[in-house]
């Protein structure tokens, strides 16, 4: 479906676009086929013929249809969109047109990830999400390809074989899948004390987004920003979701794993299709050069980040995803991303990670998309003009004319031309020193900013923390990597690695030799994250038979009016009748969708309909689960004796709005509000202490 812009990069597009309706099935050579059901043969039961072309031709391209997945993000999803600056404040900063002409729309392609998994693998595992932007701007290609964590596992790139392996299935029985709960990750992050930070965020909510369209980008390494005079500035770039910052539980992110295996995908490809365009706002902290080294910690290492209380993030302009692929594998698969992709007035810093990104995203692509021509497969092409003596390589698709494939030339009229205004020119930087294997000191403190990161929590964010530690190393067998994990927590927070060690049978550790600093950043809690709109969050609306027809509609109406997304669940699919006899639709029979596939459940009223819930196990699960996971959850009227025989205990109980059918726009307000407020942690039903 188009969205309401069409972009320079839709009108490129078009020329590559096909549409098969009204066309004659025909080889790839364009022949007309007559028959594809049936092999040629001598006679009815002999042997398929080698002249049979068709047969031939058709096989020989299914054989080949898949390239290899990518080696890390190989799950991903993806969508076009826009990006618009608001102003030209950065116009001091850099030359970057797209990021300073206020009003200027580039068209974007947005693909986000999953890292461990393959590429079949389920969307809503606890990982790092890939966050990668393609910016199609009039002076070429950036890619800014970063995480939805502003940190990293290590620090120098040649690290990035090991952390992989580490985490991926093990290599002698390719067990587990998409998940980091096992021996060789964890003993990889014990004996690699760098990825402390990292694995606190890992083990945070921040991995269980509830959705693409609720979780911050982070371009993570410190990049630069090159003005017209060649002065630079160091950046950090960072995308704050319209949306707010939200997360799944994580009972709830596995039980959607077997039950929807596509949640994150099927979410933004929904919202997308309704017109419901997902938003982010680009922000960018900025240091200047002479303030380099007035942190307590590197610019250049990416283990940390730059306290929005230290450098406050300026908001900068926005993005919006407004249209879906056409074709999966023509789009979001081939889409090749490359830190390297940089514009005028957009440069690199020395990060050792992010000096080993600029080799590995090229190197990959090579062998991935099959050869050196992959920038001309029409989701890479650039909108700006491509003029060089690049030639020839597998599947070229460009002719180009004239004698001169070199520079200087005279054969060409010296063309294409180095230089002029447009030009990339290279940050001026002085290096010197001594050609060493050695990490600078400057990146040798493991701990301070996980210590900031736990000290920055809620309380249910911390208890959320220790239950992921505890699965995790609740699945690791060997004694010793879960004494070492602990060993390693107790220099972030003794009471932490206490609380870890207590539930995975390891004595608590010693204290440590340098105590919690007691600092946090606010700005690092999700409970902090401004509470939004009830808007696309989807409401489970539980009947039966002899339902409360009227509240119904009436609430179906209040919520929709706000943006949410209602469906009726009852015990058979079609439809129920109501107090008076008359239909009520159904959507969906409420085995084939689960309490944990919505954001909210609501029982209206109706005693005949409220009994017939209570006898049902499904619906008592249904609002049972939904009350573990913290959601909001609206009864009318008799309705409550669903939530009775729920046993949920004694109420109040709070993200729980009860209503008596008399006033269903109150209730519907109260209710969204609740919705809006995504999760009810307060209830702290998950036994673990806080
Ligand atoms: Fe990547 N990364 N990465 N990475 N990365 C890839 O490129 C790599 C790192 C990120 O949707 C690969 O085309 C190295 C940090 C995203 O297509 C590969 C190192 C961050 C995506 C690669 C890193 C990322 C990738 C695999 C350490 C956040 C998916 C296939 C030096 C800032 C892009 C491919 C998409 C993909 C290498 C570390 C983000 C192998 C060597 C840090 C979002 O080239």
């Amino acid at each position: 479906m188009l969205g309401d812009h069409r972009t320079d990069k839709d009108r490129q597009l078009d020329d590559v676009r096909v549409d098969y309706q009204d066309t004659a099935l025909t080889t790839d050579h364009g022949i007309r086929i007559d028959d594809t059901d049936n092999s040629l043969r001598p006679g009815e039961r002999g042997p398929t013929l080698m002249e049979d072309f068709h047969f031939r031709e058709k096989l020989t391209h299914f054989d080949h249809e898949r390239i290899p997945e990518r080696v890390v993000h190989a799950r991903g999803s993806a969508a076009h969109g826009y990006f618009e600056p608001y102003d030209d404040a950065l116009a001091p900063f850099t030359r970057a047109q797209f990021l300073t002409a206020p009003g200027l729309r580039t068209p974007v392609f947005v693909r986000f990830s999953t890292v461990v998994g393959s590429r079949g693998s389920a969307d809503t595992v606890r990982d790092v999400r890939g966050f990668a932007v393609k910016f199609y701007t009039a002076q070429g290609n950036f890619d800014l390809v970063g995480n939805n964590i502003p940190v990293f596992f290590i620090q120098d790139g040649i690290k990035f074989p090991d952390i992989v392996h580490a985490a991926k299935p093990e290599p002698h029985n390719e067990i587990p899948q998409a998940s980091t709960a096992h021996d060789t990750l964890w003993d990889f992050v014990r004996l690699q004390p760098e990825s402390t930070h990292m694995m606190m965020w890992v083990m945070s909510d921040r991995a269980l987004p509830r959705s693409y369209r609720m979780m911050q980008g982070f371009g993570v390494h410190t990049f630069r920003l090159v003005n017209a005079e060649g002065r630079g500035t160091f950046v950090k770039f960072h995308w704050k979701p319209e949306l707010g910052v939200h997360s799944l539980v994580w009972d709830e992110t596995q039980k959607i794993a077997g039950k929807d295996p596509d949640f994150n995908r099927r979410d933004l490809w929904e919202a997308i299709m309704t017109g419901n365009f997902p938003e982010w706002e680009l922000g960018v902290q900025l240091v200047a050069e002479e303030d380099e080294h007035s942190f307590d910690f590197d610019l250049l290492d990416a283990t940390k980040i730059i306290p929005e209380e230290l450098v406050p993030v300026q908001p900068v302009g926005r993005l919006v995803l407004d249209r879906n692929p056409d074709n999966f594998f023509a789009e979001t698969e081939q889409v090749a991303f490359h830190l390297g992709n940089v514009v005028p007035g957009i440069d690199f810093t020395n990060d050792p990670l992010l000096q080993a990104r600029l080799f590995s995203y090229l190197d990959t692509q090579l062998i991935r998309l099959g050869g050196p021509n992959f920038p001309q497969i029409p989701i890479n092409r650039p909108l700006a003009e491509v003029r060089n003596h690049h030639r020839d390589g597998y599947h070229q698709m460009i002719i180009p004319r004239g004698r001169a494939s070199y520079h200087p030339n005279s054969t060409g009229g010296g063309c294409p031309a180095v230089g002029g205004p447009d030009a990339y020119t290279h940050f001026q930087e002085r290096v010197d020193g001594h050609k060493i294997r050695k990490r600078s000191a400057s990146f040798a403190d493991h701990y301070s900013q996980a210590t900031l990161f736990w000290n920055s929590m809620s309380s249910w964010e911390r208890a959320h923390i220790v239950a992921a530690f505890r699965f995790e190393l609740g699945r690791v067998v060997d004694p010793d990597i879960r004494e070492g994990v602990v060993r390693n927590l107790s220099n972030v927070d003794h009471e932490l690695a206490s609380l870890v060690a207590a539930g995975i049978g390891v004595a608590p550790p010693a204290e440590p030799a340098v105590p919690n600093h007691g600092l946090s950043s606010p700005a690092l809690s999700q409970a902090h994250a401004p509470v939004r709109s009830v808007a696309t969050r989807k409401i489970a609306i539980l009947v039966a038979d002899g339902v409360d027809g009227g509240q119904v509609k009436a609430v179906q109406t209040a919520l929709g009016s706000m943006g949410a997304l209602c469906d009726v669940l009852a015990p058979r699919g079609g439809a129920v009748r109501d107090l008076d006899d008359k239909p009520v639709p159904v959507n969906h029979a409420l085995i084939t969708m689960a309490s944990v596939l919505y954001d909210a459940v609501l029982v209206p009223g109706g005693q005949e309909s409220a009994r017939a819930l209570s006898m049902d196990g499904e619906a008592v699960h249904y609002v049972a689960e939904a009350f573990k996971h913290a959601k909001a959850i609206g009864v009318l009227g008799e309705g409550a004796l669903l939530l009775e025989t729920a046993r949920l205990g004694p109420g109040p109980h709070p993200g729980v709005v009860t209503g008596t059918g008399e006033d269903v726009k109150g209730f519907a307000e109260a209710f969204g509000a609740a919705v809006a407020a995504h999760r009810h942690h307060g209830r702290a039903m998950d036994g673990v202490p806080a």
